[in-house]
C-alpha cells in the first residue's frame, strides 16, 4: 500500500477523467472518523459501509465529485453532530449545501417520527436536482438493504423491528419521498427506487 500512499494528490483541475480527486480521500476519511464506533440500526454492520455505498450509487448514477462527497458525509450533521460550517471549511459550499438539504433533523432526541419526515418529504419535493440524487441514492441503498436483509436467513421479517416506524409506517416514508423526488425530476434512479420499493411491498 505504500506506493499508493506515496502518490501525490492532484489538485482538482488537473485529474484525468473519471477520478476523484484528494478531496474525495479525505471526504472518506473524514467520514469514517465521523461514524466511528456507529453502527447500521438492527445489523451490527460499521456505519461507514452505508456512506461508502451513497456515494457509490451517486457516483452511479452520474453525480459529480461534489455530489459523491455529500454521499459519503450526507449523514454526518443528523448522526454524528458536524456542523455545516465544518463540512463547508472542509469541502465547499456545494457539499455543505448538500450535506444539508439530507438532513432531517440536528435535534437530540429527534421529534416525532411522522411530522418529521413529513416535513422532510416537503423539504427534499422543493429541493434542486443536486439535492436530489444524493437523497434519493439514501434512499435506494436503505431500501436494497432491507430487500437484502428480507431474504437472508439470519434477518428476513425480522428487519422491519429495526425500524421506528412499524413495515406499514416504513412503507409509506419509501413512497412519500420517491413520489417527492419524482416531482419535477426525471431522473432514472427513481425507476430504481420504485423498482425496489415494489419488491419490498411483495413480502
Ligand atoms: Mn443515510
Amino acid at each position: 500500500m505504500s506506493g499508493l500512499e506515496e502518490r501525490p494528490a492532484r489538485p482538482t483541475h488537473d485529474l484525468p477523467a473519471h477520478t476523484y480527486g484528494a478531496r474525495f480521500a479525505q471526504a472518506l476519511a473524514f467520514a469514517n472518523a465521523c461514524h466511528e464506533a456507529q453502527a447500521r440500526k438492527g445489523n451490527g454492520v460499521p456505519y461507514v459501509t452505508h456512506v461508502i455505498a451513497v456515494a457509490s450509487l451517486v457516483g452511479e448514477y452520474g453525480g459529480d465529485e461534489d455530489q459523491a462527497i455529500a454521499g459519503l458525509l450526507h449523514d454526518a450533521m443528523e448522526d454524528a453532530g458536524v456542523t455545516a460550517a465544518e463540512i463547508e471549511e472542509r469541502f465547499g459550499a456545494k457539499v455543505a449545501a448538500i450535506v444539508e438539504a439530507c438532513t432531517d433533523t440536528v435535534e437530540h432526541p429527534k421529534p416525532p417520527w411522522r411530522a418529521r419526515k413529513e416535513a422532510h418529504v416537503a423539504h427534499v419535493r422543493a429541493a434542486p436536482a443536486d439535492v436530489k440524487l444524493v437523497v434519493a441514492a439514501d434512499k435506494l441503498h436503505n431500501l436494497q438493504t432491507v430487500a437484502r436483509d428480507l431474504r437472508r436467513r439470519s434477518v428476513g421479517a425480522s428487519v422491519w423491528s429495526r425500524f421506528k416506524a412499524p413495515r406499514e409506517g416504513s412503507l409509506w416514508y419509501f413512497g412519500a419521498m420517491i413520489d417527492a423526488l419524482a416531482d419535477g425530476w426525471d431522473a432514472e434512479i427513481v425507476d430504481e427506487l420504485r423498482a425496489e420499493l415494489a419488491s419490498l411491498t411483495s413480502h
